[in-house]
């Protein structure tokens, strides 16, 4: 069997360009594999799963609703297909609500699974950024239970204006940090791999696609796909942007297209 990944959709109203090619990636990426993994940060934000009874957000979502649920159909002749999903750091109040309506399979992270025949680790990546303590602070805190409960229990007004000012302030945080604290912390990768005794890792989270070798294993950093700002602005250089990576059944890792 091959598997696919991808993460850091970032789809919201304001990202049409994105969720169109995402339509098509998965209508075409069917015939490739039929296991997805969407390792978190398939929206910008997602503050309950009552944003599907939003009539003005269920404009853009229906129809990526119907394309990750058309995608575990069975197709032509193949077997159904399966898509699991690690909640990113945006969307991490994805529920069972959201996966009965779309047939996703939520994961916790990390997430040791054979890929290949190869023993892999798959994470969003933010617990990765070691270095950016702040960053670690507000995760460990938003991550509670306690914390997630009452936040749901806001109505989906002040979630959404909630969630707003929480972008803000992390963009306003985002803008005063040096590149590097904000990057996975090779040591901390390192440690996951010899820890879970895997010597493959796939994440996403930093929007820096590549492939870093050390001496306990591999780590492949997934690519974003905003197509929605200017290339030259985000996107300079990345030849990758709007795809995935594709392990096939002999464990080789290909570029998606
Ligand atoms: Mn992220």
């Amino acid at each position: 069997m091959s598997s696919l990944f991808i993460s850091d959709l970032h789809l919201s109203a304001a990202t049409p360009r994105t969720g169109e090619h995402m339509i098509g990636w998965l209508e075409s990426h069917a015939h490739i594999a039929r296991d997805l993994w969407i390792l978190g940060d398939l929206f910008e934000v997602w503050v309950g799963d009552d944003t599907i009874d939003d009539p003005h957000e269920l404009e853009w979502l229906k129809p990526i609703l119907s394309a990750l649920r058309a995608f575990s159909a069975p197709l032509d002749g193949r077997g159904p297909g399966k898509i699991r999903l690690i909640r990113g750091n945006r969307d991490f109040l994805l529920g069972e609500r959201f996966a009965l309506a779309t047939s996703i399979t939520i994961v916790e992270e990390p997430a040791r699974v054979m890929i290949g025949g190869v023993p892999t680790l798959l994470l969003h990546g933010d617990t990765l950024c070691t270095d950016d303590v702040a960053y670690q602070t507000f995760r460990s805190e938003v991550r509670t239970p306690q914390w997630t409960s009452a936040f749901l229990a806001r109505s989906y007004v002040e979630r959404r204006a909630i969630a707003a000012q929480m972008r803000d302030a992390s963009r306003a945080a985002g803008a005063t940090k040096a590149s590097a604290i904000m990057d996975a912390n090779p040591a901390e990768a390192q440690s996951l791999l010899t820890r879970h005794q895997v010597r493959r890792m796939i994440h996403g989270h930093t929007h820096r696609p590549a492939r870093h070798e050390y001496p306990q294993g591999e780590r492949f950093v997934l690519t974003d796909w905003d197509f929605d700002v200017p290339v030259d602005e985000a996107f300079a250089g990345n030849a990758a942007r709007g795809s995935g990576l594709w392990v096939q059944a002999d464990g080789s890792v290909h570029q998606s297209i």
